[in-house]
């Protein structure tokens, strides 16, 4: 009964025909990348080696064995990609600055002009085409040097030169960027980065501890530039500041309470345990009492800092929903977090999936589930302002014909239905602002290499990265145009 329940409420949300009139006049429509991922330019003006540089020339870490060497040469064809951005008409851009092309080594003793000057060149041709910068200081690209030197996010040292750099990049840059995003998805450092260990630093040794350090440096470099950013320049630039979080949506496989208690406890593990400090000043308490001396505490001054740097906004990097159930028993084999959650199961019982899959093997598609994390975050965080930062999915990279690889025809239903479910939850009451599309082009997709494609624009990787357009980047134009009839017609 409950299967065909969800069943049906996933088909409505594709069977909605969403249009631009679903949304209020002054939400934000954009699309999103991140500077490791596309700009390649790696030894060009005057850039330092980020941990990703260095994580991609151990072996056996990315699929492909590539890097980010050259990425898609953003760093050279900035000025064609923005062309398309305006081409679509997306009114925003969401990037991410690399830290090591403003301090080559990360301490913030020696700014580096062509660093400077190469994002100027960005903000402003996206402010010549009317886009709206958001602005990402930190997309998981460390200066190497803080991670050889002091640790990199294991040092509470780090608090201090995220301040310096993100101090940096307001007074340059914020006469004209008016949104800011502090970290990108600080959940995904910790597990990935310290427990996993399948993203840079690449750890895993010591796994039920540094996740959670990971975490709590990450929390306290964000409060700390969002109090400068508030203290020192909000009254005279008027921007505002948040940061992304990453969360799937949790749906209890079965009435069970213990069921329903593992799925709350899996969305306190991933949401609480950054928006619980930035919130409500201390962590979730199902967290505290789970790990005990494990997870760090905040000081008297931290609370005080946190207490009085809350964010403008929150940003949300949504793609996928899991059905929960409680186990007994742990699965997380030597990974503490894993180990301490105590559920998860991405199928249903009877093995039927959530919902059709993309390439990438945590992702399936489930519009309803960003409905129902939009309206789980209003309601449990006195209806904040949310920005859908990043949503989409990937293909895989095949050989094909051209034209085929570019009608990407289950794309194009993704953007429908979730783009139906963001609007079911603004009806709802959900306070959501903006939305996001991953991402503007195919690129480096971290430890997959150039092996998943989540662009709206292909990539050529063998034909000198050409950029062609899929049918999603014209699904959008016509979406964003307000040309309903068009947009509601069925693409294949
Ligand atoms: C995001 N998950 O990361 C990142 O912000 C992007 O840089 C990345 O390209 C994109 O998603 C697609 O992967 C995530 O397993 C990676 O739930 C994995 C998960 C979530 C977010």
């Amino acid at each position: 009964m409950r299967k065909e329940e969800f069943l049906k409420e996933h088909q409505d949300l594709f069977h909605k025909q969403v249009s631009r009139s679903d949304f209020p006049p002054d939400f934000v429509f954009g699309v999103a990348t991140s500077a490791y991922q596309i700009e390649g330019g790696s030894n060009e003006g005057g850039r330092g080696p980020s941990i990703w540089d260095a994580f991609t020339r151990k072996k056996g870490t990315i699929i492909d064995g590539s890097n980010g060497d050259v990425a898609v040469d953003h760093y050279h064809r900035y000025k064609e990609d923005i062309e398309l951005i305006a081409k679509f008409g997306f009114e925003a851009y969401r990037f991410s600055i690399s830290w090591s092309r403003i301090f080559p080594d990360g301490t913030g003793t020696k700014v580096n002009e062509d660093g400077i000057k190469f994002y100027n060149n960005i903000i402003n041709s996206l402010l010549e085409k009317g886009i709206e910068p958001y602005v990402t200081l930190y997309h998981w690209d460390l200066p190497l040097h803080l991670e050889e030197s002091m640790g990199g996010w294991l040092n509470k040292e780090i608090v201090k030169y995220f301040a310096i750099y993100a101090d940096t990049c307001f007074a340059n840059f914020g006469d004209r960027v008016k949104n800011w995003i502090t970290i990108n998805e600080p959940l995904q450092t910790s597990i990935n980065g310290f427990d996993i260990g399948i993203f840079a630093p690449g750890r895993h040794e010591n796994s039920s501890v540094e996740p959670y350090l990971a975490a709590h440096n990450q929390i306290l470099a964000h409060a700390t530039a969002v109090s400068i950013y508030q203290s020192k320049y909000r009254d005279q630039q008027g921007g505002k500041i948040g940061l992304v979080i990453d969360c799937e949506w949790s749906e209890a496989n079965s009435d069970k309470i213990e069921d329903k208690v593992a799925t709350a406890r899996r969305l306190e593990f991933q949401l609480g345990w950054y928006l619980g400090p930035i919130y409500d000043g201390e962590y979730p308490e199902i967290m505290r009492e789970t790990l005990g001396d494990k997870l760090p505490k905040f000081s008297e001054e931290d609370k005080n800092l946190l207490r009085n740097s809350k964010p403008d906004f929150i940003g949300i990097n949504h793609y996928t929903s899991r059905f929960i159930s409680h186990i007994t028993e742990t699965t997380g084999g030597p990974y503490f977090y894993k180990a301490q959650q105590i559920e998860r199961i991405a199928e249903w019982e009877g093995g039927e999936p959530i919902g059709e899959k993309g390439a990438s093997e945590w992702l399936y598609v489930c519009p309803w589930g960003l409905q129902k994390l939009l309206t789980y975050i209003s309601q449990r965080y006195n209806n904040i302002p949310i920005y859908v930062t990043e949503n989409g999915m990937d293909d895989e990279d095949i050989d094909a014909p051209l034209d085929e690889l570019l009608d990407d025809k289950l794309r194009v239903r993704y953007f429908n239905g979730y783009l139906a479910g963001v609007a079911q939850a603004i009806k709802n009451g959900a306070n959501v602002k903006g939305y996001f599309a991953w991402s503007l082009l195919d690129n480096f997709e971290w430890c997959n290499g150039y092996t998943k494609r989540f662009g709206l624009v292909y990539v050529d990787y063998k034909n000198g990265l050409a950029r062609h357009p899929k049918s999603s980047a014209y699904w959008f134009k016509r979406f964003l145009k307000g040309d309903e009839e068009k947009t509601s017609k069925k693409e294949d």
